[in-house]
C-alpha cells in the first residue's frame, strides 16, 4: 500500500513551502508535489505605476534577495527605455552584488541548510582538542577552531541542552541515521555556524556602504546609481575592501573546507549522491568586472548534454532564445491555464484548496485532514518552461554551464574541489553537487569580486559619470527585460510601458523555476523530480526530504511574490 508523507511547513527557508510525497512499500518516493500556500500579487500592484518606481516596489517581493529584485526592476526599465548606464554605475552594482552573494550563500549553508548535514547534539561528544587538529586537515588557516573557542562552543550547546531547550537548534532530527560527520567535525561546523551569525552583520554593512541600508538598499536609480559621495570617499572605499576581505576569508577558510569535509563524509550517502532533479540547466551572465567581462557567462544546457559533459563526451551549450520562455498555470491556483510569454503573463487568482483525506497522525490515531489533489491545482507557484520543458536554475546550473564553457575562474575552483575531495566530476549531478556548487560560486566571487573594485577605482580617475540621462516619451510604447543570475538562479523581470506608465510587469523567479509544479503534460519541476526514487530511512523523520529541498535554497516569497501572516497549517508531518 502506498503512503503519503506531508512536510508542512519546511522550515529554515524564506516563505511557506509544503511538500507531499507518495512512497511505496519500501519507503521509496514514487511521486512528489511541491506546493506554496501563499500569494500576494506584487505584479498586479505594479500596473499603472511610474516605471521609475518599479525597482523600489519589486524589491518588496522578498526580504532576502531585496537587492536582486531592486536591480532587476531598474535594469528591466533601462532595457525598455534603451538606457546604457555608465561603467561606474555598472561596477558599483557589482560591488553590491558581491555583498549579496557572500551574505546569502554563507547564511544558506550555515543557518538554513547546514543542520541537514551537521548533528549539533553529536558535537557535545567531541574532544575539542582533537577537533582543533581535525580542522587543519581541510585548511591551513582554520576560522574559529582553536581548542579554546571549540570548548566554549561546546559549552554553549551544552547549556541549551541542560535547559531542556535547544533554542535555535530545537525540533530537528538529531541522531538521524543519515548524519555522517564525526562529533569533532560536527563541533567545527557548529563553531562556524556561530561565527557566520556575526558575519551576517559584516555582509549587511558591506551592502549598506553603497546601498545606504540593508535590506532594501536604495541607491540605484533608472540610469545609474546615486551613491556618488561614497564613491568619492576613500574611507568608505577602504571600509568596503576590509569587509570584503573578511567575508572572502571566511569563504576560503571555513565555508570551502567545511564543504570539502562534508563532501568526504557524505560521498556514499544515497540521499545526497542522487537528486539531481531536472537535468536541463539554465544560467545567466552576471557580475560585470570591467568594461567588457563578467564573472559568469550565460547558457542553456539540456539533460543529454549535461550527461555528455560529465561522462567526457562531446556536448553543446545553447544560447538562450528568450522567446521560448513561458509560464503556465494548469496546476497552479490561477484562472488562466495557458502558457504565456512573460510579456503577456497574467495572474488572476483561482484558489481551489486541498482535498479531504483520512490521515494517521504520529500517535497512530485516524484524523481528518487535507491533502493535495493529485488531479487538481495545488500551488501558487506557476510552471515556467523553456521550449515547453522545465529547467533547473541556481548555483549547480551556473557552475556546470560555466565549467562547460571553459570559464577559467570557475574551472580552477571546481578542479581544486574535486582534487581535495577525490570526488569524480559525475558527483556534481546530485544534492551534494548542488550544495558544493553554491560554495564554489561563493568562492569564485570571493576570489575575483575585487576586480570590479579595482576597475571602478581606475575608471573613477578618468570618468565621473554615475547616471545616464533619458526621457520617457508618453506617446511611445516600450518593452524590456532584465535576465540575470541571482543567488538562487536565473531571475527575469519583464516590463511593458504605455502612456508613460507600466502596462504589464512579470517576474519569473529562480524559485519559480525550481519549485514549479507539474505542467499540462504532467512533467515535474526540479524539486519534485529530485525526490523521485529517494529512499526514506524513517517515515516519521523525513530528514532526507528536507535535505534535498533545502539544497535548492527555497524562497517562496520570491517564487509567488508573497507574504502572509495567517491561515498556515503548521503540522510537521503526517503519514497515512
Ligand atoms: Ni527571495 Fe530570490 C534569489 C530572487 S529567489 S531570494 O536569489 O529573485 O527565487
Ligand atoms: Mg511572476
Amino acid at each position: 500500500m502506498s503512503k503519503r508523507i506531508v512536510v508542512d511547513p519546511i522550515t529554515r527557508i524564506e516563505g511557506h513551502l509544503r511538500v507531499e510525497v507518495i512512497v511505496d512499500d519500501n519507503n521509496v518516493v514514487t511521486e512528489a508535489y511541491s506546493s506554496s500556500t501563499l500569494w500576494r500579487g506584487i505584479e498586479t500592484i505594479l500596473k499603472g505605476r511610474d516605471p521609475r518606481d518599479a525597482g523600489f516596489m519589486v524589491q518588496r517581493i522578498c526580504g532576502v534577495c531585496t537587492y536582486s529584485h531592486y536591480k532587476a526592476g531598474i535594469m528591466a526599465v533601462e532595457n525598455a527605455l534603451g538606457i546604457e548606464p555608465p561603467l561606474n554605475a555598472k561596477l558599483t552594482r557589482t560591488l553590491m552584488n558581491n555583498a549579496l552573494f557572500l551574505h546569502d550563500h554563507v547564511v544558506h549553508f550555515y543557518h538554513l541548510h547546514g543542520l541537514d548535514w551537521v548533528d549539533v547534539v553529536s558535537a557535545l561528544k567531541a574532544d575539542p582538542r582533537k577537533a582543533a587538529e581535525e580542522a587543519f586537515k581541510y585548511t591551513d588557516s582554520p576560522v574559529a577552531c582553536g581548542a579554546d573557542i571549540l570548548m566554549a562552543t561546546q559549552k554553549r550547546v551544552a547549556e541549551f541542552v541542560k535547559k531542556g531547550n535547544l533554542g535555535p537548534f530545537a525540533n530537528a532530527y538529531w541522531g538521524h541515521a543519515t548524519y555522517k560527520l564525526t562529533p569533532e567535525q560536527n563541533l567545527i561546523a557548529v563553531s562556524h555556524y556561530l561565527k557566520a551569525l556575526e558575519l551576517q552583520r559584516t555582509a549587511a554593512q558591506m551592502m549598506a556602504i553603497f546601498g545606504a541600508k540593508q535590506p532594501h538598499p536604495q541607491s540605484l536609480t533608472v540610469g545609474g546609481v546615486t551613491c556618488v559621495m561614497d564613491l568619492q570617499d576613500p574611507a568608505r572605499l577602504g571600509e568596503y575592501m576590509t569587509k570584503f576581505k573578511e567575508m572572502a576569508d571566511f569563504v576560503n577558510h571555513a565555508y570551502y573546507p567545511d564543504v570539502v569535509m562534508a563532501g568526504l563524509a557524505y560521498s556514499k550517502e544515497p540521499s545526497v549522491t542522487g537528486g539531481l532533479g531536472v537535468a536541463n540547466l539554465f544560467t545567466e551572465k552576471e557580475f560585470q568586472i570591467n568594461a567588457k567581462d563578467f564573472l559568469f557567462e550565460s547558457g542553456v544546457m539540456m539533460g543529454e548534454d549535461v550527461v555528455n559533459l560529465i561522462t567526457g563526451k562531446p556536448f553543446k551549450v545553447q544560447t538562450l532564445d528568450e522567446s521560448k520562455i513561458t509560464e503556465e498555470a494548469t496546476r497552479s491556483w490561477y484562472k488562466d491555464n495557458a502558457a504565456y510569454h512573460p510579456y503577456e503573463g497574467r495572474q488572476e487568482p483561482n484558489y481551489t484548496g486541498f482535498k479531504d483525506a483520512q490521515t494517521v497522525n504520529d500517535k497512530g490515531e485516524l484524523a481528518a485532514t487535507k491533502v493535495i489533489d493529485e488531479n487538481g491545482k495545488y500551488t501558487w507557484v506557476k510552471a515556467p518552461r523553456y521550449d515547453g520543458k522545465p529547467l533547473q536554475v541556481g548555483p549547480l546550473a551556473n557552475i556546470v554551464i560555466n565549467y562547460a564553457l571553459g570559464n577559467k575562474r570557475v574551472k580552477v575552483v571546481v578542479d581544486k574541489f574535486l582534487k581535495d575531495t577525490g570526488l569524480p566530476i559525475t558527483a556534481v549531478a546530485s544534492t551534494l553537487g548542488r550544495t558544493a556548487c553554491r560554495m564554489i560560486e561563493a568562492k569564485v566571487v570571493a576570489d575575483n569580486g575585487m576586480e570590479a573594485f579595482t576597475s571602478l577605482i581606475n575608471n573613477l580617475k578618468v570618468d565621473d559619470a554615475t547616471c545616464a540621462s533619458y526621457k520617457i516619451d508618453k506617446n511611445k510604447e516600450y518593452k524590456g527585460r532584465y535576465i540575470g543570475h541571482v543567488p538562487r538562479g536565473v531571475l527575469s523581470h519583464w516590463v511593458k510601458i504605455k502612456n508613460g506608465v507600466i502596462e504589464n510587469y512579470q517576474a519569473v523567479v529562480p524559485t519559480t523555476w525550481n519549485a514549479s509544479p507539474k505542467d499540462a503534460k504532467g512533467v515535474r519541476g526540479s524539486y519534485e523530480e529530485s525526490l523521485i526514487g529517494l529512499k526514506i530511512t524513517d517515515l516519521s523523520q523525513p530528514l532526507e526530504i528536507v535535505r534535498i529541498i533545502h539544497s535548492y535554497d527555497p524562497c517562496l516569497a520570491c517564487a509567488v511574490h508573497v507574504m502572509d501572516t495567517k491561515g498556515n497549517e503548521m503540522s510537521s508531518y503526517k503519514v497515512n
